[in-house]
């Protein structure tokens, strides 16, 4: 038979990869070179039979929706954003843990009216204001969210929070929870069934160390 093509894993980089790697490593699988001080895009394994790609974070729902990739891993915020066409969502890693939710400006007096929203999560900012009946312009920003109220951009803005203290270092605060945010391992449908014996391996070992994460956590 011909020789497959690798499994392929996308992974974010930035903080979820750190936290991703120990739970690879226990379904084993290990990058033969350190992805922080490397260059490469795609990273070759312990396992001949399975190769890692390490990409922004917002690129690796497309990434497995088309299947360049069988798997991923991705914040349930990018996800929500992304869409989940394409895509199953079958175990939650319990890590780079956050909040997606709506800050403002600190005592901010209540919009009458159109809100303005500055975010980078439009399509979550432009759901979540719908459902609660509020008309929206949602201006879509990369970066450095917090300046925007400070400057007169936006009334509101749709970020991810964890300790909070960005938004309270910006004069800003929290006034809505959106949505409670952890990273998600995804699977090309496609792939899922074409390829499920080696994903199937590889979801049940780390299921198992998310579960012995929490409970030596407990
Ligand atoms: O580089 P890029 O613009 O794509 O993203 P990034 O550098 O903001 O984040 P990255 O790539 O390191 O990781 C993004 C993913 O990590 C998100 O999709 C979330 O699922 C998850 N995550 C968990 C977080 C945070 N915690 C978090 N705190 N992503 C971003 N933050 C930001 C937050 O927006 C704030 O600006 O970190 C800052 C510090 O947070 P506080 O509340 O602790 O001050
Ligand atoms: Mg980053």
């Amino acid at each position: 038979m011909a020789q497959r093509q690798p499994l392929t894993i996308a992974l974010s980089k930035g903080r979820i990869l750190k936290e991703t790697l120990p739970l690879l490593r226990a379904a084993g699988i290990e990058l033969l070179e350190d992805p922080e001080t490397s260059r490469r895009l795609v990273f070759e394994t312990s396992r001949a039979d399975v190769r890692i790609l390490i990409l922004r974070a917002t690129d690796v729902p497309p990434y497995v929706q088309y299947g360049a990739a069988d798997m991923g891993v991705a914040g349930k915020d990018v996800l929500m954003e992304h869409g989940a066409a394409g895509l199953c969502e079958p175990l939650d890693l319990e890590i780079a843990r956050c909040r997606l939710m709506v800050a403002a400006l600190k005592d901010a007096p209540e919009v009458t009216g159109r809100v303005r929203v500055a975010t980078k999560f439009v399509n979550v900012a432009r759901s979540h204001f719908a459902s609660r009946g509020r008309q929206a312009d949602v201006i879509k920003l990369y970066g450095a969210m917090e300046l925007a109220p400070l400057v007169g951009l936006a009334d509101r803005i749709v970020d991810v929070v964890d300790t909070g203290n960005t938004l309270r270092a910006n004069g800003l605060e929290p006034v809505e929870l959106i949505a409670r945010v952890s990273s998600r391992l995804v699977v090309n449908r496609a792939s899922l069934k074409t390829r499920h014996a080696e994903i199937r391996e590889i979801m049940d070992l780390m299921e198992a160390a998310v579960r012995e994460r929490r409970e030596e956590k407990a």
